[in-house]
């Protein structure tokens, strides 16, 4: 027999480097305010890393061109990153969520899950969440949505809905009715892709979904698409996965001129490798992944990642790495960006550190 609902709490921050930048700066408060690249009067090449939701009204969103940003709104206050600033404020907020609850995964830098089944109702639920909101408010000046569930996917979608400064329960009775009339494109996993094959079928909704024919999406989406059907219909297995390797790091650079210069796009990486080991030992972390991204003049964008068999934390094994995987993956063009992150990071315990592990040489590849 089934036992109670699981009780599944997403905490997302709102706008969280915009936000950090706001409490820094109290006079932009009220403002659109856009972090990303130096906008150069229109003629900067980046992309916007995040904008407060002031700014969101003019249209301007994560991952736009700053350029495109800076024609929408040329008032705006316009922020380069401050990354040391932002994982402070997040070790903040995480130490705060931590003491909630033992059953915590921290998904990314502003984001992470709680198991809260231990409160048994999801009216006790929401008044906790309330408490963590204005915990996380008190002690560190941020804004923060909580989606709650009895599953993970569904307390995304959940939190995401309710931004900014939310706090949405959907409880399993109510789940399928909250869903119908959202678009498919709001289920975490359904990218762009997904969601043409479903509209190409007639499904745009989450509520069309839940009544589709199963064989019609077998055939489309294979296995996957039972628990995509069943969590249209409001159910949601998926559950906390406490792994110290949830989270990653990573650094992008774009270049004011394309370029195909190859010794200047392996400085960028040394910079940026450089960059991540110095912020990994600061923490005495490892990582186990590294993926090096290139972006194509055109936007066209290509990744390739590795995963090393020891999880290490030096720089010559970012780069080596790095490096590798930038002769793999560059095919000549010009590039636009280029982009180096770290992923599988887990807490470095070096006094477990075998006399191998002292090696110059890189690790074997996988
Ligand atoms: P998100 O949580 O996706 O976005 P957000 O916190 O800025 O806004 P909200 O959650 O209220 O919608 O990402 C967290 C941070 O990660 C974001 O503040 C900046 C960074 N980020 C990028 O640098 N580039 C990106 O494309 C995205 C999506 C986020
Ligand atoms: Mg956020």
């Amino acid at each position: 027999m089934a036992g109670p609902d699981p009780i599944i709490f997403h905490v997302d921050m709102d706008s969280f480097y915009a936000s950090v930048e706001v409490r820094e700066h109290p006079e932009y408060a009220g403002r659109p305010v856009i972090v990303g690249a130096d906008p150069k009067g229109g003629l900067g090449r980046g992309v916007v890393s995040t904008c407060s939701y002031e700014a969101r009204k003019f249209g301007i969103h994560s991952a736009m061109p700053i350029s495109h940003a800076y024609q929408r709104c040329p008032d705006a206050v316009f922020i380069c990153p401050h990354f040391e600033l932002y994982e402070q404020a997040s070790q903040s907020v995480m130490r705060i969520l931590r003491q909630y609850s033992p059953v915590f995964e921290q998904v990314s830098i502003d984001e992470a899950y709680l198991d809260m089944s231990h409160l048994h109702s999801f009216e006790a639920a929401q008044e906790k969440a309330q408490e963590i909101k204005n915990e996380i408010r008190e002690q560190e000046r941020l804004a923060c949505s909580i989606g709650i569930a009895a599953g993970r996917t569904l307390a995304k979608i959940a939190s995401d809905h309710s931004k900014p400064d939310g706090l949405l329960v959907v409880t399993p009775e109510g789940a399928a009715s909250f869903l119908a009339p959202l678009p498919v494109e709001k289920i975490p996993g359904i990218g762009k892709k997904s969601a043409r094959a479903l509209h190409e079928m007639g499904i745009f909704t989450i509520g069309q979904l839940a009544f589709a024919d199963i064989q019609g999406l077998i055939a489309k989406f294979g296995r996957s698409a039972v628990v995509m059907r069943d969590l249209a219909r409001g159910i949601d297995r998926t559950s906390i996965r406490i792994r110290e390797t949830s989270r990653s790091l990573s650094r992008e650079m774009t270049y004011e001129q394309d370029t195909r210069d190859i010794p200047a796009l392996q400085r960028t990486l040394d910079g940026m490798a450089q960059e991540l080991a110095g912020y990994l030992s600061n923490e005495r972390m490892m990582f186990k992944t590294v993926t090096v991204k290139i972006r194509y003049q055109g936007f066209d964008t290509r990744t390739k990642a590795r995963t090393i068999e020891k999880p290490r934390e030096d720089f010559l094994t970012i780069r080596a790495v790095a490096w590798q995987l930038f002769s793999e993956l560059y095919d000549g063009r010009l590039v636009r960006l280029i982009g180096l992150k770290l992923s599988g990071l887990q807490s470095g315990d070096r006094s477990q550190t075998k006399i191998d592990d002292f090696s110059d040489s890189p690790p074997p590849l996988r």
